[in-house]
């Protein structure tokens, strides 16, 4: 028998804070993810009203909100959503890079577990099927992800 002290997180987010991130760019997807996050919220326990939502112009600057959210301490977790698609573009790599890396930089702060929900595609068609199509829907995933993390966050030493 294992006397291993195992934490993990339940799936249960009644009276949680949560707060979204989500970039106007490519909003025809990105409105989908934040319907799927919203979704998933709603159906773990949380009530609207505790659900706060703030949108930035694009991806580049998801990580400067969510920075602030973080250092508030306001909320049990926090969801970035966005969508960048390459589209023969080099300024796809630096976008990529700028809130891959500015998202991690805040998750390890430690304010707030940080899901990340930010769509990097090589076209819309294959966007769009990860915004409610053939592959789901990664907004929902990214808020289920946020809500085992805020009961996990409340076990972890
Ligand atoms: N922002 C996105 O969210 N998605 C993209 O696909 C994208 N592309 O391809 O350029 C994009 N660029 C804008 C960027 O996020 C910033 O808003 C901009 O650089 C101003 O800081």
């Amino acid at each position: 028998m294992s006397a291993a002290k195992i934490l993990e997180g339940m799936l249960n987010a009644q009276g949680k804070s949560f707060g979204i991130v989500v970039s106007r760019f490519n909003s025809l997807v990105t409105r989908e993810l934040l319907r799927g996050a919203q979704d998933c919220l709603l159906r773990h326990g949380v009530q609207e009203k505790d659900i706060t939502i703030a949108w930035v112009p694009g991806a580049g600057e998801i990580p400067q909100a969510l920075k602030r959210l973080a250092d508030s301490k306001k909320f049990d977790a926090l969801i970035a959503l966005g969508c960048v698609i390459r589209g023969g573009t080099p300024h796809f790599d630096q976008v990529v890079a700028l809130v891959t890396r500015g998202v991690g930089e805040i998750a390890l702060q430690g304010n707030a577990p940080v899901a990340f929900g930010v769509l990097t595609t090589e076209n819309l068609e294959q966007a769009l099927e990860r915004a409610g199509a053939k592959a789901g829907n990664k907004g929902w995933d990214a808020a289920l992800a946020a809500v085992e993390m805020s009961s996990l966050w409340e076990k972890l030493p």
